[in-house]
């Protein structure tokens, strides 16, 4: 008896490797004759470019060459963005060195080759350049007002989009409540473990790009209509990639101007950024501010609820900047039922770092939004947030749910989820203690924050892709190889970064071919190996990518069991698959699928229309997205004399369908919450009025360490997803999606009787002193 692979909580294969520091980074990898590229990065948020002259860094010791924006005009392209949203979308020529104007501080304008990366950014210092200053603009309402000074030529609307649904005017026509709120979620930095790395070789014909990408296959594409180097010349390589959550969901100027500089020099060329160069130059996340009213019965029960986004773009539309903020448009209404919605989105260009794919990307926001906006409304009525929620959101047994937005959200139990989390918080306990503290004018007040969320992942049908005009399919492909002694390999299109693939793979392709977990390996993130995919983002690859496995390995079972009924002169219909092995019914005979394998290497005696080799692939694409969903409560202390926010404890409840690896999902999930509980607490990019990023280093820019972060209790449900054979749902994004809503609902609980209603984030203790102060005047 072979035991269950799938359920089993696995420690990850990865991680001896990692652990031990035998991993392969980009920046770990060198070839003979490398050279080092450092970028001169502007200064000014925005000016035009008068003279850039490198002439001066070209003599300096060690230098092999230098380059302006200008040396590389009509070689270098233009960076794409390949998700049009609206027919008014304007994409600006967005070329990887600046040629004639600077539009962001950090934008790359000149670049030094030399021998190592020191020498090459002390030559940067040789490069001189005259700027006419622009005026900045920093701001997106100002961006928009009639007189503001323009980011590009056409304006500073990038683009606008609105969805309606149902008859708004009568929801809100004599409404009992309508609560009226606008949110800000302030900008991210994205900070992997790994900075981003890239290395670029050619043998003089073919191209060889190393970098730490989240999107191998992607890339390639991208590269090779970028720079107009055909693309079966290029070979795009993800080595071991430390982290992306969305950051490398990127074609960057850095990896293609590394790729141009490789075939003008005709030698390797590599690049690293520092830690400063990523929190300046890598795209950021959020940064939308949120109007939303929502009309409601007085007794709780919504009608409508309108909302409109204020989206910043920054300086350019990235690879898929304009979808971000639209990945939420589906998902304000959430859970909930109502009889009208409407979305209205702006996306808006401003003199600072492109924003695009951040964890959640989209959905975080939505969730904020909707979430705060409900206990606004539990508020107004004097509702227990969870009471107000319980009215509003779709039953069980009302599944499969065509939602006011237009999703069919194919399967879930909010009731069970909350009823599971509501008891292992001690909700009642909670509430209790609450009453005393306030009873007592405890300075010290308790908060309890609630968010009941769904999510929208597995990004997936490449139909409905299609229709969001979104410039890629949404399938994945793999293959299944049985080597002749009976080992497995796994060829994946997904490309991980640390989210366990090769653990998770290894469980789905043992159980389904029998084999031990050990005896698979599996392969990823190299074009040339794993030749189709489509990679790592949206919580898609267990949902399409994990499916597509067992595609593959459902193919290869059918062959050997072709080849198992002409070895044991039998039917295929007699034979019983079990613990790896063909079976004839009611005999002792039998073969394994390894002797099979073996068979089918040597294919001395294979049946007419088999192929020798037992192995096979398979793409999938399925015909809806995957809704994960959950319900997180937060309990914080809030010191209303000093505003110390303390989490004292956070329960998650999440529902991710089928599980095949529980030790991951926890993982996914704490880390998830991790993200979600610094934007509400921690992180902010701050640029000053004249579009300077202020928050530059880890100093200025405040990630929680382990020591910040209380443990979370966590559990689950299991509501298997109908829309894939696995019934698994995706869970890479989830807990950042839920969290930052139920911290921050929890320290404007903690507040409320101070006449305190939101707290903007991060709620900082200063924020949270000073609002107190503002009341208490
Ligand atoms: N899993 C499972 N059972 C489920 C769902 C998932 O066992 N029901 C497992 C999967 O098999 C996989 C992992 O959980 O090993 C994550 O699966 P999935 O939800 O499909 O997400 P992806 O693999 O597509 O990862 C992308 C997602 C995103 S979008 C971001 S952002 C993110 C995240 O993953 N970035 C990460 N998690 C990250 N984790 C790490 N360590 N680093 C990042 O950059």
């Amino acid at each position: 008896m072979t035991t269950q692979e799938v359920g089993r909580p696995r420690r990850r294969k990865e991680d001896a490797r990692l652990l031990t520091g035998r991993t392969q980074w980009t920046d770990n990898l060198t070839r003979p004759g490398v050279l080092h590229v450092m970028f001169l990065r502007s200064p000014m948020a925005h000016a035009r470019i008068e003279r850039v002259d490198v002439s001066a860094a070209r003599g300096l010791p060690g230098v092999v060459a230098a380059f302006s924006g200008r040396d590389f005009a009509g070689e270098q392209g233009s960076l794409p963005c390949a998700w049009p949203v609206s027919e008014d979308i304007v994409i600006p020529d967005h070329p990887p060195m600046a040629v004639d104007e600077v539009r962001y501080v950090g934008e790359a304008v000149a670049c030094v080759i030399a021998t190592d990366r020191y020498r090459a950014a002390d030559a940067l210092d040789a490069i001189e350049v005259d700027y006419e200053p622009l005026p900045a603009v920093v701001d997106m309402n100002e961006a928009l007002s009639p007189g503001s000074p323009k980011v590009h030529e056409a304006g500073n609307k990038a683009f606008s989009a609105t969805i309606t649904s149902g008859d708004l005017d009568a929801a809100f026509r004599d409404a009992p409540v309508v609560i009226d709120r606008t949110y800000v979620q302030q900008r991210l930095i994205p900070t992997a473990m790994e900075p981003r790395a890239v290395m670029a070789d050619t043998d003089g014909e073919s191209f060889t790009v190393w970098s730490s990408t989240q999107i191998p296959h992607v890339l390639r594409v991208m590269l090779a209509v970028v720079t107009g180097i055909p693309e079966h010349r290029i070979r795009v390589i993800a080595p071991d990639v430390g982290g992306g959550f969305g950051s490398k969901l990127q074609v960057t100027a850095e990896e293609v101007l590394c790729l141009l500089l490789a075939r003008r020099l005709g030698r390797p060329v590599k690049w690293t950024e520092s830690r400063s160069e990523g929190n300046l130059t890598v795209h950021h996340g959020r940064d939308q501010i949120q109007h939303i009213r929502l009309a409601a019965d007085a007794d709780g029960r919504i009608r409508g609820l309108q909302v409109s986004l204020l989206a910043d773009m920054g300086a350019y539309l990235m690879l898929v900047t304009p979808g971000i903020p639209m990945l939420g448009a589906s998902l304000f209404n959430s859970i909930y039922k109502m009889d009208a919605y409407e979305f209205n989105c702006t996306g808006v260009f401003t003199t600072k770092m492109p924003t695009d794919a951040y964890r959640g990307a989209g959905r975080p926001e939505a969730t904020f939004g909707i979430e705060r906006t409900m206990d606004e409304l539990a508020a107004e009525l004097d509702l227990d947030p969870i009471e107000v929620r319980r009215r509003n959101w779709i039953r069980h047994e009302e599944f499969p749910y065509t939602t006011i937005a237009g999703l069919t959200y194919d399967s879930g139990n909010y009731e069970a989820a909350t009823d599971k989390a509501l008891s292992l918080f001690g909700y009642d306990k909670l509430r209790a203690e609450q009453a005393d503290r306030r009873d007592r004018r405890d300075p010290v007040q308790l908060g309890i924050g609630v968010s009941t969320y769904t999510e929208m992942c597995g990004l997936a049908p490449s139909r409905m892709l299609g229709e969001a005009n979104y410039g890629a399919g949404g399938w994945e492909h793999a293959s299944v190889r049985m080597l002749p002694t009976g080992k497995v390999e796994v060829i994946t299109g997904t490309s991980p970064h640390g989210q366990g693939h090769v653990t998770s793979w290894s469980q789905i392709a043992a159980d389904a071919l029998g084999v031990p977990f050990e005896d698979i390996t599996v392969l990823h993130g190299d074009t040339a190996v794993a030749h189709k995919g489509m990679d790592t983002y949206g919580s898609r690859s267990l949902v399409i990518g994990g499916v597509a496995v067992v595609k593959a390995c459902d193919k290869v079972r059918e062959k050997a069991r072709k080849l198992a009924a002409h070895v044991l002169e039998c039917s295929p219909d007699d034979l019983d698959f079990e613990a790896g092995a063909f079976k004839v019914r009611g005999t002792d005979q039998s073969r394994t699928i390894q002797e099979l394998a073996y068979a089918a290497f040597t294919a001395h005696d294979l049946p007419d229309g088999v192929e020798a080799r037992l192995d096979s692939d398979a793409t999938f694409d399925p015909d809806n997205y995957s809704f994960p969903h959950g319900t997180h409560l937060c309990a914080v202390e809030v010191d209303t004399e000093t505003g110390m926010v303390k989490i004292r404890s956070y329960v998650a409840v999440d529902d991710v369908g089928t599980v095949i690896n529980p030790l991951i999902v926890e993982g996914q999930v704490h880390g998830g919450i991790a993200q979600g509980i610094a934007q509400a607490l921690f992180e902010e990019a701050v640029y000053d009025a004249d579009g300077n990023l202020l928050t530059t280093t880890m100093a200025d820019y405040l990630l929680p360490s382990a020591a910040d972060l209380p443990s979370f209790t966590l559990d689950r449900t299991e509501t298997p997803a109908t829309s894939n054979p696995l019934g698994a749902k995706g869970v890479g994004e989830a807990g950042t999606i839920a969290s930052t809503p139920a911290v921050v609902n929890a320290i404007v609980d903690a507040l409320r009787p101070h006449g305190i209603d939101d707290v903007r984030m991060p709620c900082t203790p200063e924020r949270v002193w000073r609002a107190l102060e503002g009341v208490r005047r």
